[in-house]
């Protein structure tokens, strides 16, 4: 016989006496296994109650966020928000004092938060703002982040989120021109100029859809500490996101709610990165928000069509179903863990400039800039029916 073949008899013929030979025991092991069995799964059913009956009372919200219909616009409306939104006041405005480095917990990072927050505090949409800070351990010790959050309706029932990521990465300067920063131009200066340029184009029908109570609101988060201090890793990136996923999960949504929470009323979170380049191309990531992508497609069709895009050649350049390259680690991982529905709008590949002190205001191209901003305007506006 094999050694092998031995080794089995071995063990069967051990099994077996061990069994066999003693009746009491046999019956004691198997009362054992018995109770144990019955523990376990008592523990599992008390364990899994609340969340199971959690999400039996987030039913509603699901269903109500899948039946969600956009609205289709004429023409002439189409124009009209196109053009509300002003290229020259989204680059002067919103852009240039965000164009510096903004490390969290440093000076330059407080400078920026405040423009975003005097930015959205002047409008007539009548924003609640908030600064959301903690601290976390970085390979650099202990810093504090902070988030800045901007909801139209905070009592509304469910939310759109439109989010970018504020802060900068830490990066030496220029070794022959120390005044030559890393200010992440697209890395994210420009989709936080894009944010607050919506919602200053679209303030007065914004206003509007506050006045009304629409079940669907629209929040801006404005991330910090995306940006890894080292290397990238899970616990150094994405510090902002993680904070706020997990916060927004523990926070009862209607407030004093004990059945559902802020996190599930988040219809979708469209996350803006790495934009500012010219000719992006930005593909689908997710299955489950292909119709939300597709409506992006669309807007883009149209605004083409009536010749509302400059320097845009073709009917369909930005937003391309046709091909993927796999996911991509950004804000909105905490999120699509816990289940809500992602739009992630970045460029495939990224730009060349990624991560480099290139990433300046030269490389950018302003008409690319202004038409994104644009179909997302459009996008916006269908999703919340303004
Ligand atoms: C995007 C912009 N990211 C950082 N700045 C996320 C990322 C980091 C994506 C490392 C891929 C690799
Ligand atoms: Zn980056």
């Amino acid at each position: 016989m094999s050694r092998a073949g031995r080794r089995a008899n071995a063990l069967h013929v051990n099994n077996g006496h061990a069994l066999a030979g003693c009746g009491p025991l046999r019956v004691l092991l198997l009362c054992l296994c018995g109770a144990l069995s019955l523990a376990v799964v008592l523990a599992l059913y008390l364990s899994a109650e609340p969340s199971s009956s959690l999400q039996q009372h987030a039913a509603h919200l699901i269903r109500d966020r899948n039946a969600h219909k956009p609205n289709k616009y004429s023409v002439a409306q189409i124009k009209k928000f196109a053009a509300q939104v002003d290229g020259h006041r989204l680059w002067e405005t919103h852009l240039r004092p965000l164009l510096n480095e903004r490390v969290p917990g440093t000076a330059g990072s407080q400078t920026i938060r405040q423009h975003i927050l005097s930015q959205l505090g002047s409008l007539s949409a009548g924003w609640t703002l908030e600064e959301n800070s903690f601290v976390s351990s970085t390979p650099k010790g202990k810093v504090t982040f902070t988030n800045v959050l901007a909801v139209l309706d905070p009592s509304a029932s469910r939310r759109l989120l439109l989010a970018c990521h504020h802060d900068s990465k830490i990066l030496p300067a220029d070794p022959k021109n120390p005044k030559r920063v890393f200010v992440g131009a697209s890395d994210s200066a420009i989709p936080c100029a894009m944010i607050l340029e919506l919602a200053t184009a679209l303030d007065t029908q914004l206003e509007a859809l506050k006045r009304q109570r629409s079940a669907v609101t629209l929040q801006l988060v404005f991330f910090d500490g995306e940006e890894a201090f080292e290397e990238w890793t899970e616990t150094d990136s994405l510090y902002g996101s993680r904070h706020l996923a997990e916060l927004m999960a523990r926070t009862p949504h209607p407030s004093g709610s004990t059945k559902t929470t802020l996190l599930q009323a988040v219809d979708l979170l469209v996350l803006l990165d790495l934009l500012g380049g010219p000719e992006p191309l930005i593909v689908n990531h997710f299955d489950n928000t292909a119709r939300w992508f597709d409506r992006l497609i669309a807007a883009e069709r149209r605004l083409h069509k009536q010749g509302l895009l400059t320097s845009h050649p073709s009917e369909q350049s930005y937003f391309r179903k046709d091909f993927y390259l796999g996911p991509v680690q950004d804000d909105h991982i905490p999120f699509l863990n816990r289940g809500v529905p992602v739009l992630h709008l970045i460029p495939t590949p990224f730009p060349v400039f990624w991560h480099t002190l290139d990433d300046a205001e030269e490389r950018m191209h302003r008409p690319t800039v202004e038409n994104l901003t644009r179909i997302l305007a459009i996008f916006v506006a269908e999703y919340l029916g303004l």
